[in-house]
């Protein structure tokens, strides 16, 4: 039998091998049908044809993907659906018309031009589509298919919370990207086709790495997924019985597209600037992640300790933080040359004072080894109950691995994984790329009713009272999640 990863997007004729048999499957229904008469009010006509990719919420395993190291997430059922049609080929209007059902997000409209680049200094919701329609060019063409600029009417419906870190930027990505294909007529193994959304939603300007993508992608439902990189791969991880993740927003967004230069692309280029601090110097044109130094310092080292990566940091990168010049008299080129190839790595050189190479890139390593304790203690021979206890013990870890030594929290975050703690939590984190968004908290299934009408007491009933959040949609900012399933596609009249 072929591996999950090498089959291709399953298309369906019906809501319910997605969406199950309950009262999800109603809610469901409801969107698809509201879908598609909105679908027929904006643009005269009915759509050819819907795909659908969840986000997800990481349970370890933080800014380590674009260094190189797998990563431990579940999809959540919240999900961005994209039903479109296609124009005909011969039709003189090439034009791209995306809608959304949410009023927030205005049409927006693009050439059907797969080659126009990106307006980053004017950032729309409507440019995630883009990556995708790029993306799609670029490996249609790649894998000879003669597929020409045509026009797409395009409506989207997403229930992700944005700016959460739960991902609905690549939800919206994927199911864009997959909804494009399909409505070509197009499929590819789901590898090729997380490798292809990873790397076309970097058009947005955030040097991410793949984890958002390869979970909507490749989820299964009932599993978390371990997910490795180069090439891209997905093992099921069955969590153990009794623990369910509660996932919390803090309620402040995380914007990173607009903060990329100095949040997230920041730290991805002092994980490269680590990298190449930390390497012997003949060796440094193949270094560009960590894990790749890591490859090296294991064939250099003549000791068991100086292999560990962890050590080799201490023993190589100071504490205090980096000046331009510093970095550039260790590697002994400039770092404009070295970044050259990445103008949004240029914007992080202009916008940083210092770089702090020791704390990440041993924030990296250790995290890296969190995600394999983690996927080791799930599959260990203990009760389920000390499992939990392990499990939770490692994302607190996390948490104040992100928060001290990657310093991607932030104020609120840091109050709510507090009270998680305190009402119970076996363990809680920020999850995603931080500096606003979730937290993720993992809870016995016996306490998660009490556990979040303490979260809704103690965090949320403030920020009810001063208007920041609508009692009605507390659902929406704090819920329990099982792992979901991935895209699909849904082809009905
Ligand atoms: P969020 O912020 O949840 O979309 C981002 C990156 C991931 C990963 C995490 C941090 C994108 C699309 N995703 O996730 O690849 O690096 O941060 O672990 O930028
Ligand atoms: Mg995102």
């Amino acid at each position: 039998m072929a591996k999950h990863e090498e089959l291709p997007i399953p298309i369906h004729d019906t809501l319910d091998a997605v969406y199950g048999n309950s009262s999800q499957l109603d809610e469901a229904q409801l969107r698809f049908n509201r879908l598609k008469s909105k679908f027929q009010q904006v643009f005269g006509h009915p759509p050819q044809l819907f795909a659908r990719s969840p986000g997800r919420v990481n349970l370890v395993g933080e800014h380590i993907d674009y260094e190189g190291y797998s990563v431990l997430p579940m999809a959540i059922r919240q999900d961005t659906i994209v039903a479109i049609r296609k124009h005909d080929d011969g039709d003189a209007e090439k034009v791209l018309r995306i809608a959304n059902v949410n009023d927030k997000y205005q049409i927006c409209t693009y050439p059907a031009d797969p080659t126009q680049e990106i307006d980053l200094k004017n950032h729309k919701w409507g440019h995630y589509f883009i990556c995708g329609y790029k993306g799609f060019y670029e490996f249609a063409k790649s894998k000879g298919e003669n597929v020409g600029p045509v026009g797409l009417d395009v409506l989207i419906d997403g229930t992700v919370p944005t700016g959460s870190g739960l991902s609905s930027s690549a939800a919206l990505v994927c199911a864009s990207t997959i909804a494009i294909m399909a409505a070509f007529g197009l499929n590819f193994p789901k590898k090729e086709i997380a490798q292809l959304t990873c790397e076309c939603e970097r058009h947005i300007g955030t040097q991410s790495g793949g984890m958002d993508q390869a979970i909507s992608v490749m989820a299964k439902p009932g599993f978390a997924e371990l997910i490795d990189f180069n090439p891209i791969r997905a093992t099921d991880v069955q969590l153990p019985a009794g623990g369910t993740f509660v996932v919390a927003h803090s309620l402040a967004d995380s914007q990173k597209a607009v903060t990329a230069a100095t949040n997230y692309n920041n730290r991805v280029v002092e994980c490269r600037l680590a990298a190449l601090g930390m390497k012997p110097q003949e060796a440094i044109s193949n270094v560009k992640t960590l894990s790749d130094v890591e490859g090296l310092c294991m064939s250099f080292a003549s000791t068991r300790e100086s292999s560990d990566p962890v050590v080799a940091v201490k023993e190589n990168l100071k504490e205090e933080p980096y000046t331009a010049g510093e970095i550039e008299k260790i590697i002994g080129e400039s770092l404009p040359s070295i970044l050259r190839d990445s103008p949004s790595s240029l914007d992080v050189l202009k916008a940083a004072k210092h770089f702090k190479l020791s704390q990440r890139a041993a924030h990296v390593y250790s995290e890296a080894k969190r995600v394999y304790a983690f996927k080791d203690a799930v599959s260990s021979t203990v009760s389920d109950e000390d499992k939990l206890k392990r499990l939770g013990d490692l994302m607190n870890d996390s948490h104040y691995s992100c928060s001290v030594l990657y310093e991607c929290s932030c104020p609120e975050l840091e109050e709510l994984v507090n009270i998680c703690r305190e009402n119970g939590a076996l363990g809680a984190r920020l999850t995603g790329a931080g500096w606003g968004g979730c937290a993720v908290a993992l809870v016995k299934d016996s306490i998660v009713p009490q556990f979040i009408l303490n979260l809704k007491e103690r965090f949320y009933q403030s920020r009810i009272d001063r208007g920041v959040i609508n009692n009605n949609d507390l659902g929406l900012y704090v819920f329990a999640s099982k792992p979901s399933s991935g895209a699909a596609v849904f082809k009905r009249d």
